[in-house]
């Protein structure tokens, strides 16, 4: 009976309608003559979240039946977007889908922007995680995701009159989230604070009790493969009271302390921190990092003694990936099980340990490497803390032993830092700890074995550090954000896309088509078109009218002085003050130019925040000024996601990737542009690099110092200053009529403008000539259009390099040593 009852994958419109009508009348007890497009948007999520059901339920059980290794990825942050466009897809269902949501009055477009982003991320590090688990399942890989089910996303960024940046908070659970499914039969305990004691009985053993202890609940998010039946999970924890509230206070009448436990609890998986690149010690934040460890490594192991083999061959069935140091906790927490729960002594504990985790480097800024202090994770983790000085002095006498009396060698790798108060150098940890270390791009790995990890690399040779250059998504980032390109791509290699999107080095085949006319012809239209879609979405959303027969400039990513949004605004100044000065016969010659910016600052990030308000103030003069407004204008996209990075990029001409040399890790949004035919405007620096290497260097805008340079300009800056009226008087003279008041506010600016002009840590002054030299070069290039789209095609046509399925090939035949698995 079970078996005749089970059902399949609805793949013809009739069903697909059916059940569409069945969810509406059922799951939203709604009546079909009063659905708006929410309601329709959310029956017709939860008709394909019962398909998605039906593969995710085969992915388990064949898991779970042939007990393969699996690979774990722990993020913090997996920033998703949206996953109705993104599900049908890979479902291959989308014409079915548009053709019955048409025939109950309903259009695609519509149904499919109701849909709010999963936003539980900051930037580039939880949307490679979100690539990341988008390839896992279309490689057919068994790779689960491991992250906080946080009630509010990245803050809502709303910009005030005076062009401030404010935040508001994003309860994107509010409609419901027909994408997760509660979990509330899977369960942990985890611990905080209490006491930890030493056994003493001659094992490393101890006894860690009292303290608070909180639930974590599961809460599962289907991740479909494209055009495979594999669906891999991503589960998110909750956390929860252990019980309800302290009847006890309850009953003496004192309402408040009956519920603080419970609301102390609830507060850990509350809200994503809205930090990146600076590290802070706040506890809440560390209790999130624990939370979410111990709880995941609870479903591992569990999941691991449901196949019946011993603890020592755990690595043989398990790989954790740690996705920056934010999880490295869970190296002393594995290490507590298996020696506090599990008995074993402390060499084979390690050995374990070792031979399970991975950890990738994301960054090389100073201030953005984690450190805990010690008096914090001594009150939060008693027994973790005892673990880490362990594992400190155990390292350090090898240390000593290789090399003796290197006293300063000793204190420079110590997991310990000296001062007020010692702090736990994270990285360290996860590097000491892990089987194998990797950077994400090749200049940034080579930066991490030359810097960071320097003694490390000397200390453990270097085979441990290796290099994964991060990747892309081409479903998402190609096929769903620029429908029209993809359908080029098909009809011209007569190729279905249910091949390239797979074999992204199959876009090679479009080289020939560069000295095709009306090939270029095409392509070029489309570029234009996915122009209107952005100039469309800007009216509608905010009423401004965009110039679309301008060139488009596009710089989108976090707000950081090291991405250098700073450098873009002043050389559009200088644009500006540059054509005020034009003739009208000079001014003829001269291309109009859209600038877009987009991006959140960290909301106590001061300096970000001021870049923001000046944007926008620039936008406000140079938009409103007659002489030059049908040849430059500037716009600052408010509150920057997902989404609307999948209507900018596709519109792009260039984009700006101009990161001080050596300070990028990788970024990705460079890839996604490319992809799509943008042209790329750049430094020197992480990912630009490799993509340079592929399209060459003659299709790509470099300026600017070189990595080795940037020592020794900071050491001048510090120690012999020039004044920057002689070093760049362009800059100056830019500087100045920011001072001045040209855009309002003189003084509000100075302390921006005064990084520059003091210190300059992030070498504006020596890249400003360089930078306004290559725009003039992009200018230039755009005069002729055959040759640009010539470019463009090339572009697309080199990026096969970049899909994430690429890279997540490389972790799992060089990382991990996993398999695929066909879901049959
Ligand atoms: C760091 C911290 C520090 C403590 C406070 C909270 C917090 C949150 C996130 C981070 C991560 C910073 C590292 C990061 O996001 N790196 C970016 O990773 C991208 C994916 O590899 C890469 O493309 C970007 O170049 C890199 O900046």
């Amino acid at each position: 009976v079970w078996k005749d009852c089970m059902r399949d994958v609805d793949t013809d419109v009739s069903s697909i309608t059916k059940s569409f009508v069945n969810h509406v009348q059922t799951s939203l007890a709604r009546q079909p003559y009063n659905l708006d497009n929410l309601g329709a948007y959310q029956a017709a999520a939860l008709s394909v979240r019962d398909n998605l059901l039906v593969n995710w339920n085969e992915t388990a059980l064949q898991y779970t039946r042939k007990a393969p290794k699996r690979a774990y990825y722990l993020s913090l942050e997996f920033l998703m977007g949206r996953t109705l466009d993104n599900a049908l897809l890979n479902l291959g269902l989308k014409d079915q889908y548009a053709e019955g949501v048409k025939k109950l009055g309903f259009t695609m477009e519509d149904v499919l922007d109701q849909e709010r982003d999963a936003a539980l991320g900051n930037g580039g590090l939880g949307r490679l995680a979100a690539c990341y688990l988008d390839s896992s399942a279309s490689q057919e890989l068994p790779v689960w995701g491991y992250g906080l089910r946080y009630k509010y996303g990245i803050f809502q960024q709303l910009i005030s009159p005076a062009g401030e940046q404010l935040e508001a908070p994003d309860p994107w659970l509010d409609n419901q989230n027909p994408w997760e499914l509660p979990r509330l039969d899977v369960s942990y305990e985890v611990r905080f604070y209490g006491h930890a004691e030493r056994m003493n009985d001659g094992t490393p053993r101890a006894m860690w009790t009292g303290g608070q202890e909180v639930l974590a609940v599961a809460y599962d998010v289907m991740i479909p493969g494209c055009y495979t039946k594999t669906t891999n999970n991503l589960r998110l924890w909750e956390s929860k009271p252990k019980r309800g509230f302290d009847l006890n206070s309850f009953n003496a009448g004192n309402y408040e302390a009956a519920v603080e436990a419970s609301n102390s609890a609830a507060a850990i998986t509350s809200v994503l921190y809205p930090n990146d690149h600076t590290s802070f010690g706040k506890e809440l934040r560390l209790k999130q990092q624990y939370f979410w460890t111990a709880a995941s490594l609870a479903d591992i192991l569990r999941r691991f003694k449901n196949i019946g083999k011993s603890i020592t061959e755990f690595p043989d069935y398990v790989a954790i990936q740690l996705n920056d140091t934010h999880p490295t906790l869970a190296i002393p927490e594995l290490m507590r099980i298996l020696i506090d729960e599990e008995d074993l002594d402390w060499a084979t504990a390690w050995k374990i340990v070792t031979n399970t985790f991975f950890y990738t480097n994301h960054t090389v800024l100073p201030e953005a490497l984690e450190k805990w202090p010690v008096p914090l994770l001594e009150h939060l983790l008693p027994r973790h803390l005892q673990i880490i000085y362990d594992i400190n002095l155990l390292f350090l006498q090898s240390v000593e032993k290789k090399y003796p009396g290197d006293r300063d060698r000793l204190a420079r790798m110590s997991l310990i830092e000296e001062g007020f108060p010692k702090q736990v150098r994270m990285a360290y940890l996860a590097c000491i700890g892990s089987r194998k270390v990797n950077g994400v791009a090749e200049l940034h790995s080579e930066l991490v074995k030359t810097t960071i990890l320097k003694d490390f690399v000397e200390f453990e040779g270097v085979s441990k550090f290796g290099n994964v250059t991060n990747g892309i998504t081409p479903r998402r980032w190609l096929d769903q954000c620029n429908p029209e390109l993809s359908a080029l791509i098909s009809r011209t290699l007569k190729v279905d896309k249910a091949v390239w999107l797979k074999e992204l080095t199959l876009l090679e085949k479009l080289l020939p088509l560069t000295e095709d006319a009306a090939f270029r012809t095409e392509w070029a239209g489309i570029k234009q078109r996915n122009k209107e879609r952005l100039a469309h979405h800007v009216q509608t959303t905010l009423g401004l009218t965009i110039n679309t027969n301008a060139m488009f400039d596009v710089q989108i990513k976090r707000l950081h002085e090291y991405k250098r949004q700073t450098l873009n605004i002043l050389g559009v100044i200088h644009r500006y003050l540059t054509l005020k000065n034009m003739s009208a016969e000079e001014k003829k010659k001269v291309n109009p130019r859209v600038v877009f910016f987009a991006g959140k600052a960290a909301p106590a990030y001061y300096i970000a925040k001021l870049t923001i308000r000046l944007i926008v103030n620039v936008a406000r003069i140079i938009n409103a000024d007659p002489d030059t407004k049908d040849l430059l204008s500037l716009y600052f996209l408010p509150d920057y996601s997902v989404s609307l990075a999948e209507v900018l990029i596709p519109a792009s001409d260039i984009s700006q990737h101009i990161s001080t040399a050596g300070t990028e890790a990788s970024g990705t949004s460079n890839m996604k542009f490319c992809l799509n035919g943008g042209l790329l405007l750049g430094t020197v620096d992480g990912a630009n690099i490799e993509i340079a290497e592929e399209v060459g260097e003659s299709n790509v805008f470099f300026f600017g110092h070189l990595t080795p340079a940037v020592e020794d300009l900071r050491y001048q800056h510090t120690y012999h200053p020039v004044p920057i009226e002689e070093k760049c008087p362009a800059l100056a003279n830019v500087l100045n009529q920011v001072s001045g008041g040209l855009f309002g506010d003189a003084h509000v600016y100075e302390p921006l403008l005064n990084t520059i002009r003091q210190g300059d840590y992030y070498l504006l002054s020596d890249d400003f000539d360089s930078y306004i030299a290559a725009l003039a070069m992009v200018d230039e290039a755009y005069l002729d259009q055959t040759e640009w789209v010539k470019k463009s095609i090339r572009t697309t046509a080199k990026m096969g390099k970049f899909s994430s399925d690429r890279a997540i090939n490389e972790y799992a035949e060089s990382y991990w040593n996993i398999e695929a698995q066909r879901v049959v």
